[in-house]
C-alpha cells in the first residue's frame, strides 16, 4: 500500500514553495485561466532577479550615477532607471497578452502587439526602480507593478485602481523581496540566490491593527494642511517613533509588517502630493487593502480615483486602520 510521501524540509526550508508554484495555484482558483497572467508575472520575476543582480555589484560595474537626462517627471534619469525600465519593457512585450506597457520613465503609455485576437490581455503599468536616488548611497530601492485586465481594443483608457487584477513590489534591500496579490490575499516570498527562486514565506499577510511609527518627510511639515500636522502632532505625543527611508517600497514594506502610517500629504509646491496614482499609489493601495489595512487619499479611498492621465499624482495616506481612519476623520472635522 503506497504511503504519503513524508514533508521533508528541503534546503532548510519548511514548505519549498516558490513563486511560480505559488502563482499557478492561484491560476487554479479560476477555471477559466489561460495562464497568460501567469506568465506576465514570471516577466517580472526574472526582471526582479536581473535588477537584483546588477544592484548587488552597482559601483563596482558601471551602472551608478545619472545619465544627465531628466524623465517625464522632471527628476534625474539614473542610469539603472533606465537599465530596469529597458528591461522590463523587454520581458513584458514577449509575453503574449501584454497589450499595453506604462512606466514611470516613459511619457506615453506603449502599445504592444498583444496575443492574437480573443485572448486576454493586459495592462501592465510600473515604477522600474523606486527611490532610485537612494541608489549612489546603497539605499533600498524598488520596482512597483501594477495590472489590469482589458478588453479587446481597449488599450488608451486608464482604469480604476479598484479594477487591478494584480498588483505588487519588489525590494530590493538586505534580501530581496517580491511581494504580491492577484485579489486573494497578500503573499510574500524571498529570493534564495543559491536556487534563482522567490521561495514564499509569508501567506496572507494582515497588516497589524495599529503601529508605533510614522513614515513622512517632515521637512515638508511647514506646507502641510493643518489637519496633517494636528496629527503628526497627536502620534509623537502618544510616543510614535519616525522611519522614513525616502523609498515608497522600503516604507510601506516597514508599515505592511509592522503597521503604522504612510503620507505623503499634499504640498505648497505639490498640491497633489508627489506620488504617481497608477503605478505608485495604485499598486500599494490594494496590497494594503488585501491585507486589512486602509489607502485614502486623505478624502477617498485611493482605489475610487478615476484617473485620467497616466503621470497623475495624488495625496497618499496609507497603513493600519485605526490610523488612516484617524488622519481621516482630522480631515473631515470643519
Ligand atoms: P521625497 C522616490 O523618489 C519617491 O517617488 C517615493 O519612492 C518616495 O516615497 C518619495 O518619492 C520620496 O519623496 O520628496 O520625500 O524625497
Amino acid at each position: 500500500m503506497a504511503q504519503a510521501a513524508p514533508v521533508v524540509p528541503l534546503l532548510g526550508q519548511p514548505s519549498f514553495i516558490t513563486l511560480q508554484s505559488h502563482v499557478l495555484g492561484e491560476e487554479r482558483r479560476h477555471p477559466g485561466a489561460t495562464g497568460t497572467l501567469s506568465w506576465i508575472i514570471s516577466a517580472l520575476s526574472i526582471a526582479a532577479k536581473t535588477i537584483a543582480a546588477k544592484l548587488r555589484t552597482a559601483g563596482i560595474e558601471d551602472v551608478l550615477g545619472d545619465i544627465g537626462a531628466e524623465n517625464v517627471q522632471g527628476e534625474r534619469q539614473q542610469k539603472l532607471d533606465v537599465i530596469a525600465n529597458h528591461l522590463l519593457i523587454q520581458l513584458l512585450r514577449a509575453r503574449e497578452g501584454v497589450a499595453v506597457i506604462g512606466s514611470e520613465e516613459n511619457d506615453e503609455l506603449l502599445l504592444v502587439d498583444a496575443a492574437a485576437a480573443g485572448g486576454r490581455h493586459y495592462s501592465v503599468l510600473f515604477d522600474p526602480l523606486d527611490g532610485s536616488s537612494n541608489l549612489d548611497v546603497a539605499g533600498g530601492v524598488g520596482t512597483i507593478f501594477s495590472i489590469f485586465q482589458i478588453g479587446d481594443g481597449d488599450s488608451g483608457t486608464l482604469q480604476a485602481g479598484r479594477h487591478q487584477v494584480a498588483a505588487g513590489y519588489v525590494l530590493y534591500g538586505p534580501s530581496t523581496i517580491f511581494v504580491l496579490t492577484t485579489g486573494h490575499g497578500v503573499h510574500m516570498f524571498v529570493l534564495d540566490p543559491a536556487v534563482g527562486a522567490f521561495i514564499r514565506v509569508a501567506e496572507h499577510l494582515r497588516i497589524p491593527a495599529r503601529g508605533n511609527t510614522y513614515a513622512v518627510n517632515e521637512a515638508n511639515l511647514d506646507g502641510f494642511p493643518p489637519a496633517y500636522r494636528r496629527f503628526l502632532a497627536q502620534c509623537r505625543a502618544q510616543g510614535y517613533g519616525s522611519r522614513y527611508a525616502g523609498a515608497m517600497v522600503v516604507d510601506v514594506h516597514r508599515v505592511l509588517i509592522k503597521g503604522g502610517v504612510f503620507m505623503y500629504p499634499p504640498t505648497a509646491k505639490a498640491p497633489q502630493g508627489k506620488l504617481r496614482l497608477m503605478y505608485e499609489a495604485n499598486p500599494m493601495a490594494m496590497l494594503i487593502e488585501q491585507a486589512g489595512g486602509r489607502a485614502s487619499t486623505g478624502t477617498q479611498p485611493i482605489l475610487d480615483v478615476q484617473p485620467d492621465a497616466l503621470h497623475q499624482r495624488v495625496p497618499v495616506v496609507l497603513g493600519s486602520p485605526e490610523e488612516v481612519a484617524a488622519l481621516e476623520a482630522m480631515l473631515a472635522a470643519p
